[in-house]
């Protein structure tokens, strides 16, 4: 028999071989995968468990929340703030950072998250997840601020995802590649199915909200309307289209098979970058793009050199297939030429 390899195993023996992940990060991650653990029960629970329609509150973006949003934040608050490895949070389900309280001992790393990704499809039983970024706290920086969370996705220190599906699969990276786990329900544990995760750089396969189209700028047209063309188009091949509506099921789908997921810039809501957030959205899922070999742009540059100047910034993405994502970042640089 394969000897079955839990998380914490796996990140104990990466730190006694390796020694790159420090032992507050190792805690860190434990943690947030617990939490993922729990809110897989509430999600699994649905129309049983109350957990399913809406909070009858507004998040700070001014999105209806949904009962799970609010859920999984607070499991993942009350999970995380007593272990002594944060100095503080922030989420997409919270205006401001979240400083952890002065009765427990604080440490030195910053988590970010989206509780629930995808909330649009958790009355419907299609997949959704839970993202996380993880960075460290500036040097000589006296308490929390929100300006220390300003960093470059590249300081990211951990990133990574759990995707609630057919089943539950958390998917890290420390900067190491990309390594993913299958959670053992009846062993409560989350167990090692595939190390060094690495994404094909040519797909034939697109995911793009296609019902925007009209909205979508001229590059973007071009590079769609070229897979469209199929096997007579410039491409000479035909493409498939895939979207599940949570970037969670979506960016997990290339990093399995491969693709190119792209949420761009378009002109319904013009002064906004795009629909989803940079700090806990994009760079996480960037990071582990990268890790797997593929590549992570706003449609022009590489999406971890953002300097972001706000918690909840939006940005522009396009990300997978290395080629895929090069040829879209070329359509759209020639175009400001
Ligand atoms: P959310 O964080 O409010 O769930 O929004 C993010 C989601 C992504 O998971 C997904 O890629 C996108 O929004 C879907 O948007 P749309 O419904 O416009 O297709
Ligand atoms: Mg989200």
């Amino acid at each position: 028999m394969t000897r079955r390899i839990s998380l914490t195993q796996y990140l104990i023996e990466q730190q006694r071989q390796h020694g790159h992940i420090p032992q507050e990060l190792r805690l860190l991650i434990e943690v947030v995968a617990r939490a993922c653990k729990r809110i897989a029960i509430s999600v699994n629970k649905g129309a049983l468990g109350d957990v399913l329609g809406t909070a009858g509150s507004e998040n700070v973006q001014g999105e209806v929340q949904k009962k799970l949003d609010i859920i999984a934040n607070e499991v993942l608050i009350e999970a995380n703030e007593w272990g002594g490895h944060l100095a503080a949070m922030a989420s997409e389900e919270m205006e401001g950072i979240y400083l952890v309280p002065n009765r427990f001992p604080q440490g030195e790393y910053l988590l970010m998250f989206d509780p629930l990704d995808g909330s649009s499809n958790i009355d419907v039983n299609v997949s959704i997840g839970t993202i996380f970024s993880v960075l460290k706290k500036p040097e000589g920086s006296k308490g929390v601020s929100e300006e220390d969370f300003l960093q470059p996705g590249s300081a990211q220190a951990a990133a990574g995802y759990c995707v609630y599906g057919p089943q539950t699969t958390l998917v890290l990276t420390v900067g190491d590649g990309v390594t993913m786990f299958t959670l053992d329900r009846e062993q409560g544990s989350f167990v090692l199915t595939q190390e060094n995760v690495r994404i094909p750089e040519d797909t034939k396969e697109f995911a793009i909200n296609m019902s925007n189209m009209r909205h979508w700028d001229a590059p973007v047209k071009r590079y769609i309307d070229e897979c469209l063309a199929g096997e007579e188009g410039p491409r000479g091949k035909n493409f498939n289209m895939r979207w599940i509506a949570s970037m969670v099921a979506d960016v997990h789908r290339i990093l399995t098979r491969g693709g190119v997921f792209m949420y761009p810039w378009d002109r319904r809501e013009p002064n906004k970058a795009g629909k989803l957030r940079l700090m806990y959205e994009a760079n996480p899922m960037a990071f582990l793009v990268e890790q797997a070999g593929g590549a992570a742009t706003n449609a022009r540059e590489r999406i971890m050199d953002l300097k972001p100047t706000k918690l909840h910034e939006r940005v522009s993405v396009v990300l997978g297939s290395r080629n895929e994502v090069e040829r879209v970042t070329r359509y759209h640089l020639e175009q400001a030429q």
